[in-house]
């Protein structure tokens, strides 16, 4: 049931604007992230790895904006350390129950938490990792720094975080480059021009990305030190930073 292939911009829309994660996106979800998102089906297992790497015993993981639970599964394979339990955070009703759904029925080592809550009103404790897979940019530009604070705040000694986002770019020429490639890769994906252009309309106020610079300056205004980028194919690039 959630593998149904994404066709939500294939008819012509008189209203695209305002994409919403409602029960016809998490019907599509899987097959939508992998064929929009490129490199999305790579970075997921690595989140695992490196929560394998950084997970400490007795603390917990968050992942914010969990969607369908993939990186928490991920982690829950992974991660081998006593105590760690993963708390999982969701603000889309659809979304929270089909995780909820996923939990129960894929396999798992680590207890996983599933919970519909905004990701600004998360208490971060006690966190060895904290996970913002393709969330932070679906938050607000203004409200961007309080949630890095709050997560910094909350982290433990040597505790990472793993973000990953769209990116843009400062020179226009490297920007449409970019934008020209990742169309190509939908196409390659089989989405059409229609949809395309649909849903980069739906997008247009919904998704916000930011320059790697500014995430950097966020990082360190907040706490965080040694910001590495881990990943990028084309304006998706996946960051970790440590406390
Ligand atoms: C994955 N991480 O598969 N509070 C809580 N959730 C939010 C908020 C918020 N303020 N804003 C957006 N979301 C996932 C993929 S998808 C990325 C993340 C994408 C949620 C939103 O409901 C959606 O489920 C998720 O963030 C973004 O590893 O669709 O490109």
């Amino acid at each position: 049931m959630s593998d149904e292939q994404d066709k939500l911009f294939a008819k012509s829309r008189a209203v695209t604007t305002g994409f919403r994660f409602d029960e016809q996106v998490v019907k599509v979800f899987p097959d939508m992230i992998a064929r929009s998102v490129p490199g999305y089906e790579l970075v997921v297992p690595m989140i695992g790895m490196l929560a394998r790497r950084y997970a400490q015993e007795d603390t917990r993981i968050y992942d914010l904006g969990c969607s369908l639970g993939a990186a928490s599964l991920a982690m829950s394979l992974a991660v081998h350390t006593k105590g760690t339990e993963i708390v999982a955070v969701d603000n889309s009703e659809a979304m929270v129950a089909r995780c909820k759904k996923n939990v129960a029925e894929k396999s798992h080592n680590l207890p996983i938490e599933v919970r519909l809550q905004n990701v600004l009103d998360t208490p971060v404790e006690n966190a060895s990792v904290v996970v913002l897979n393709f969330t932070l940019q679906f938050l607000e530009r203004d409200q961007r720094q309080r949630l890095i604070n709050q997560i910094t705040a909350g982290m433990c000694a040597d505790g990472v975080l793993i973000f990953s986002e769209k990116i843009c770019f400062e020179n226009e020429g490297e920007q449409a480059d970019q934008t020209a490639w990742h169309h190509g890769f939908k196409r390659a994906q089989g989405y059409s021009e229609l949809e395309i252009a649909q849903k980069r309309n739906a997008l247009e106020d919904v998704l916000q990305p930011e320059t790697e610079a500014t995430h950097f300056k966020r990082l360190e205004a907040a706490g965080l030190a040694r910001p590495r980028r881990w990943f990028q194919c084309f304006s998706f690039a996946s960051y970790i930073a440590f406390k």
